[in-house]
């Protein structure tokens, strides 16, 4: 990536703390705050289109333009402006709009979530008129990425029979964290036990997600530039042996689990292009490139831009199920004869984000997060078991499966709209009247919740509040007795506990060590101020220890090996 291009994504990965701030005046923009990231597409590869009817714009105008573009528009409004959580700026509607009107939306913003960018002093009066013209012409398209791109970055580091056969190390693997350091372009491997920093290890850019494979023995790490790394634990010291750039813009990656394909395939999927990837499981050569780009969901239209977020692997069938965001479809494909794909569409909601497994591993509870419902995919049966009604922006992440003391197993989400929990009854058999409904509403702290995290082990439920407006509530965590729902939530002040001085200090995702006796939160701040990791001693709920070293720099997400591996939340 380019430094220009570099330095123009972590500037807009600034804005986030303006975005926030505004959340204070309007309840959606923690939505917006969260989704309005830069993109890592390269501004300088997008093809120029100049439009009929649209005001005049220079070659130097129009590479300026689209460098704001993507850096602050696009995660909203989409790579082609069809719409995503911000509203379509096709130039059919933004030539009728006009001038004098797209400037007036860019300076003062709407309370629909579309920030304030020229009141804030974001962007400069001159930005602002450029970006109203250069929205009136077509927008401009990046490159796609297919095989030869693919093969061009594609690299065995240690050949499968250089590998080990056994585990090289003492390294206690079920209780390693993977943890993302998301503006450093690494990954920190940290001992559950000693909470010291094994190693850290280059990745892509902005790493996303880290996934296990089904043996233990593979790390899978994403990053936003589509850039994936695996990683070796059994070597002597863990180390990369493969990688590849399968796009140019990516968030999900997961493996094969089902019986008799563990380890055998990886599957990646991007945000652009949209389509996901098949590769092989010992050295990531890519296999399957399939596109996504079809029609939506209920009014059944086509779009050009359908990014692929959360993918995770069938335990019923040898399937990887795959959400597509903006067409509202669940793909169920079927690797059984990776040369004839069979998949399985299933229409749900838009737009499909995170998810994860009830406690039988067999339903698949997805949030489509701009129609406000859970998707239930039955992964047995390959069909849409329910939709069902939650509170705004549901934002589970994998979510949190526990035993109600009354009303039978139910899956939780979190929102980011609202401050309440959604519970929904995970057990038709058992429990018919209970299944796929909200059985009980729960109230925490505020919303801008990203992540709610329970482990069979334990009787709490944890929840964060990362992109709450209030900096008491965005630093704090609010945790729920299972055995005493009724009591309310108790908050744990866990960026005091840090003693972290400067920064935002965004507390964000709960993971719990393999015993299910300690919970890991991320202390979040800027790239050039102290973060931290707090454990909390999850049967106290007291602080166990805090995790400060300067290369822990700015840690979002944390993948405990044994739960990933296992599914286990
Ligand atoms: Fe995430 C999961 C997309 C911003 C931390 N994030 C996911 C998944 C998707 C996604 C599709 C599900 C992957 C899967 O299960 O296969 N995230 C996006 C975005 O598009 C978005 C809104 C904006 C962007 O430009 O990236 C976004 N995400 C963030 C953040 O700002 C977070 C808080 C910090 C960071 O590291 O960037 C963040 N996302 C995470 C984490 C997970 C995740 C930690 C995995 C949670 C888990 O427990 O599985």
């Amino acid at each position: 990536m380019s430094k220009p291009l570099l330095a123009g994504i972590i500037a807009g990965v600034s804005l986030l703390g303006l975005a926030v701030a505004q959340a204070a005046a309007n309840p959606e923009s923690a939505d917006a705050a969260y989704k309005g990231r830069a993109s890592t597409i390269d501004p300088a590869s997008a093809q120029v289109v100049h439009s009929p009817g649209a005001p005049d714009l220079s070659a130097a105008e129009f590479e300026k333009a689209k460098e704001i573009y993507f850096q602050r528009c696009a995660g909203c409004h989409g790579v082609l402006r069809k719409g995503a959580t911000g509203k379509p700026l096709t130039p059919d509607i933004t030539q009728e709009r006009g001038q004098e009107f797209l400037e007036a939306l860019i300076t003062y913003g709407s309370p629909a979530g579309m920030p304030n960018w020229g009141t804030s002093n974001a962007l400069t009066k001159d930005e602002i008129t450029l970006m109203a013209k250069f929205i009136q012409h077509t927008p401009p398209t990046p490159p796609e990425w297919g095989m030869a791109q693919m093969k061009d970055t594609w690299h065995v580091l240690v050949k499968p029979e250089d590998r080990p056969t056994k585990q090289m190390n003492k390294l206690d693997l079920p209780n390693l964290f993977s943890v993302t350091l998301r503006d450093d372009g690494k990954i920190a491997l940290i001992d559950g036990k000693t909470k010291e920093i094994v190693k850290t290890i280059d990745t892509g850019y902005a790493v996303h997600i880290s996934r296990m494979s089904a043996s233990g023995r593979y790390l899978f790490v994403i990053g936003r530039d589509a850039k994936i790394d695996m990683i070796d634990l059994w070597a002597k010291e863990p180390m990369k042996v493969a990688e590849i750039k399968v796009g140019i813009e990516a968030r999900s990656v997961e493996t094969s689990k089902f019986k008799g394909y563990e380890d055998k395939y990886v599957i990646a999927g991007d945000y652009w292009p949209p389509q996901y990837t098949i590769m092989d499981g010992e050295t990531l050569e890519p296999l399957q490139i399939v596109s996504t780009r079809g029609m939506t969901v209920g009014t059944q239209e086509y779009h050009p831009e359908p990014r692929v977020a959360a993918i995770i692997a069938s335990h019923e069938h040898p399937e990887f199920i795959v959400n597509v965001k903006e067409t509202g479809k669940v793909m169920l494909v079927n690797y059984e004869d990776i040369d004839n794909l069979t998949t399985t569409i299933i229409g749900t909601a838009p737009f499909l984000h995170d998810g994860g497994w009830d406690v039988s591993h067999r339903y698949f509870m997805t949030a489509a997060n701009n129609s406000n419902k859970v998707a239930v995919i039955d992964s047995k049966e390959r069909k849409l078991a329910a939709l069902v009604d939650v509170g705004k922006i549901p934002h589970p992440g994998r979510g949190a499966n526990f035993v109600h003391p009354k009303l039978g197993p139910v899956w939780a989400t979190s929102h980011l709209g609202d401050e309440t929990i959604s519970l929904i009854g995970t057990d038709p058999d058992k429990h018919p009247d209970q299944a796929w409904k909200v059985v009980e509403t729960l109230k925490g702290q505020g919303g801008g919740s990203l992540f709610i995290k329970t482990h069979p082990k334990s009787n709490h439920i944890y929840l964060d509040t990362t992109f709450n407006p209030d900096a008491k509530i965005s630093q704090s965590a609010a945790v729920f007795k299972i055995d005493d729902l009724g009591a309310g939530f108790t908050v744990l002040p866990i960026a005091e506990w840090a003693g972290v001085t400067d920064g935002a200090k965004r507390v964000v995702q709960p993971e719990y060590n393999e015993a299910g006796d300690e919970v890991w939160f991320s202390v979040w701040s800027g790239q050039d101020e102290q973060s931290a990791i707090v454990v909390v001693d999850d049967k106290t709920l007291k602080l166990k220890k805090v995790i400060k070293d300067k290369r822990l720099i700015t840690p979002t997400g944390k993948f405990n090996v044994h739960n990933t591996q296992h599914d286990v939340y």
